[in-house]
């Protein structure tokens, strides 16, 4: 934090309110990031505080300093993302703060925005506002992993989700799976669909378990965007994923996929993304997917799909449940396989975040380091 004022009081329980202020909008802002404000006099008395509710709708500045002319005199804005100095669907945040007469700008973290990316830290202090940035930095930059992610790459962040035994089974070798680990973490499994704008399993994932790839289990679920991976394109006649939905479904097929096949998918409604190679490669399918809007992806199996995600080295997430289960045979099939990688050094590893404990199984959050 760089500071050259010292304030009387302490500005870090603030910004947290801030934080958890954004957060009553998670899940809910997409495309945006999660965003709070709070304006507090000089002896850091709250004044007014608001936070960003979804895409389209005011900022959190905005919120926070709608009802005053002007602030009070030496007011102190928190905000956790700078503010942006852009016409998007919205004005900018920094003409408004300006217009308010706000003193000091207390800021968590910078907005990666390559429209903003300090710009709006900018033309704060070049009209005489005192700025501050990266009060509670870290946790401000990691609430908004989706947005930091997509609006610099211009791909989805995407979570691979696998549920496993301890050994890293995801069936028997007879092919019977249900159920290895227990019903609230196939639940908290389930949630994370709604906290994901699209989903996706490959074409033999289909064919063996018909999955409805919907969240049947939050309270107000988001049902996610659908996709399938499919060289062939050839979804099962009787699959629920040709059932009309209110949310997109998605196809991404080979080069080769056959006319007819082509057509059906497009009688029944679903988008069709055709690859230029006969395989869909991960990236270009990341980048047709992103120019659909999808901002982020779960990707829920098998384990042919979850090794091109991490041979591609395009995870960010993962949300893997394990059952203190072992099933022990050489012949089960694994949750992830076909690398071609030989050596320790070179494979891909995770940084851990944490560990839960849901029922009588584990839930590890990890990061591609
Ligand atoms: C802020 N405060 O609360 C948010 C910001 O289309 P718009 O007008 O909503 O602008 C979207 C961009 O504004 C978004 O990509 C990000 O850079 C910034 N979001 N900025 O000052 C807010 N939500
Ligand atoms: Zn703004």
């Amino acid at each position: 934090m760089t500071s050259s004022q010292p304030f009387q009081f302490d500005p870090q329980p603030i910004m947290r309110r801030a934080i958890g202020l954004a957060k009553k909008a998670q899940f809910q802002t997409d495309p945006n990031p999660m965003v709070g404000a709070i304006l507090v006099d000089q002896s850091g008395t709250p004044l007014a505080e608001g936070y960003h509710r979804k895409a389209g709708s005011p900022h959190a500045e905005v919120e926070t300093l709608k009802s005053f002319k002007k602030t009070p005199k030496g007011s102190v804005l928190f905000v956790t993302l700078e503010p942006c100095n852009i016409f998007g669907k919205t004005p900018p945040c920094t003409d408004l703060i300006l217009d308010k007469q706000v003193k000091t700008v207390i800021v968590g973290c910078k907005d990666p925005n390559p429209k903003v990316a300090g710009r709006g830290i900018q033309k704060l202090r070049e009209q005489g506002v005192e700025v501050i940035v990266g009060v509670c930095e870290q946790e401000c930059q990691d609430m908004n992993r989706v947005f930091n992610k997509h609006i610099v790459k211009k791909l989805p962040y995407v979570t691979i989700k696998a549920a496993m035994s301890l050994d890293g089974k995801i069936a028997m070798a007879s092919g019977e799976s249900q159920w290895i680990t227990g019903c609230e973490a196939r639940k908290d499994g389930q949630r994370l669909r709604s906290q994901h704008m699209a989903m996706a399993v490959g074409n033999k994932t289909l064919f063996a378990d018909n999955p409805r790839l919907t969240d049947r289990v939050s309270e107000s679920p988001r049902q996610p965007a659908r996709v399938v991976f499919s060289s062939k394109g050839n979804i099962p006649s009787d699959s629920h994923f040709l059932n009309r939905t209110e949310t997109q479904r998605i196809v991404i097929a080979g080069a080769n996929i056959a006319p007819e096949v082509r057509t059906q998918l497009q009688q029944a409604g679903v988008t069709l993304i055709v690859e230029n190679n006969e395989f869909p490669e991960i990236p270009s399918s990341l980048a047709e997917l992103y120019n659909l809007g999808i901002c982020s992806l779960l990707v829920e199996g098998g384990a042919q799909l979850i090794s091109s995600f991490i041979n591609a080295g395009m995870v960010d997430c993962f949300q893997i449940y394990v059952a203190g289960k072992i099933i022990g045979d050489d012949d089960a099939p694994a949750w992830s396989g076909n690398s071609n990688i030989r050596s320790l050094a070179e494979v891909p590893s995770l940084t851990f975040e944490k560990v839960d404990k849901i029922g009588d199984d584990l839930k590890i959050t990890g990061f591609l380091a």
